[in-house]
């Protein structure tokens, strides 16, 4: 079979009105294959979003959507009654044997969702106000998950942001230099072991563990079309405990420089002070009244954090010969970790500016 033909017969396998016409590769994720599916619902066309969940990467993928079966349940009851609630929260569409994936017979496994109409998600940051928006859906999503009745969620993959881990997994990235690229990365390995003292500082401070999106990528909320609100956050497969600064520090890596994650014009990626602002405001106005002080005190040096610890895991990637994240040219990854590296260079030159907001907005 096809892979066309493997993903229609999987369409099909959801509980979906009309008749299956199409499916399309979709969005820009680097872990998971997504797909448009549409359905010709009495002439009307209708989509719906399908996913391959990548098990490679998430080993137990049952524990995932209970995780995100629970999350979503919690999250659109807390909306109801909002208007247009039925696009604030991603929708499973379950599949025909009643759970909320399907195994197809090569044991992938498959989830589908409504598919959020009117409503996009950016790979760069164009305004300030996008940025706001983007903050302000997140922070309203960790303050929602407030509420989450027990029990914890699972740890859908175990010390997803220990840092001080993933830099050990750098060194023996380097130290196997299976791929024989260790030469070739030489500055961006003697950037890592300088700045090494960043990786045990969030888990060092005593902050609590809450329920956390962990993977809070500007292209992973989507903005209506209409009014350019932060209306739906998506990608909830790292949904899981967590430290609140895991995501805003991740915000302000992906959402704060106007170049892509793999810009290769470095003199482009930079911490744009007004995104930063737009960001602790928006942030701020949802989550402000939950945070402890000392969180509070982290929110600037999450964003450095956050960056030094995706330049290491980029880093660690391409030396171990690209095996984690999709890559669509030669040094890709590298690439990828040299944005990275530059925009922790470049908060590190704002960083008492963006303090002093900070306190300010408190
Ligand atoms: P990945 O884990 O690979 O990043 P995502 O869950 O973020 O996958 O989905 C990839 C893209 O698909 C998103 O950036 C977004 O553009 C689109 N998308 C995902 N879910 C929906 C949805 N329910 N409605 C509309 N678009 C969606
Ligand atoms: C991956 O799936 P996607 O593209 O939103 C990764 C994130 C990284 C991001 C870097 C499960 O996210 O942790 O920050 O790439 N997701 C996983 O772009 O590893
Ligand atoms: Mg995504």
């Amino acid at each position: 079979m096809s892979k066309e033909q493997n993903v229609a017969a999987v369409a099909r396998q959801f509980q979906v009105c009309g008749e299956f016409f199409a499916a399309t590769p979709y969005g820009s994720g680097h872990i998971n294959d997504t797909w448009c599916a549409v359905f010709d619902q009495a002439g009307v066309p209708v989509r719906s979003i399908l996913q391959r969940i990548n098990t490679n990467i998430f080993r137990n993928p049952v524990a995932l959507m209970e995780n995100i079966r629970r999350v979503t349940a919690h999250l659109a009851a807390q909306e109801s009654g909002e208007p247009d609630c039925g696009r604030r929260v991603l929708t499973l569409i379950p599949a025909r044997n009643g759970q909320a994936w399907h195994v197809d017979a090569e044991g992938n496994y498959w989830r589908a969702y409504r598919f959020v109409e009117g409503a996009s998600a950016y790979d760069a940051v164009e305004s300030t106000e996008q940025a706001f928006q983007a903050a302000k859906a997140f922070g309203r999503f960790q303050k929602l998950l407030a509420g989450l009745p027990a029990p914890r969620l699972h740890d859908t993959i175990p010390d997803f942001h220990h840092t001080p881990k993933r830099f050990m997994a750098l060194e023996q990235a380097i130290a196997a230099d299976v791929a024989g690229r260790d030469l070739l990365a030489k500055p961006e390995i003697a950037f890592a072991f300088a700045h090494q003292s960043i990786a045990g500082v969030l888990l060092d401070a005593n902050l609590p563990e809450r329920v956390t999106h962990n993977d809070t990528k500007f292209n992973n909320v989507l903005l209506d079309d209409a009014t350019g609100e932060g209306l739906c956050v998506i990608d909830l497969d790292t949904v899981m405990p967590g430290l609140a600064l895991y995501d805003f520090g991740d915000m302000v890596r992906t959402t704060t420089s106007p170049a892509q994650e793999d810009e290769r014009d470095l003199s482009r990626v930079t911490m744009q002070f007004p995104m930063f602002e737009a960001l602790a405001r928006g942030y701020l106005s949802e989550a402000g009244d939950f945070l402890t002080h000392a969180e509070k005190q982290h929110l600037v040096f999450s964003g450095k954090s956050i960056a030094f610890e995706q330049g290491v895991r980029f880093l660690a990637d391409y030396l171990a010969g690209d095996t984690y994240y999709k890559v669509h040219r030669d040094g890709h990854n590298l690439d990828r970790c040299r944005t990275q590296f530059k925009l922790v260079e470049s908060i590190e030159h704002q960083e008492e500016r963006m303090e002093r907001l900070v306190e300010s907005i408190e």
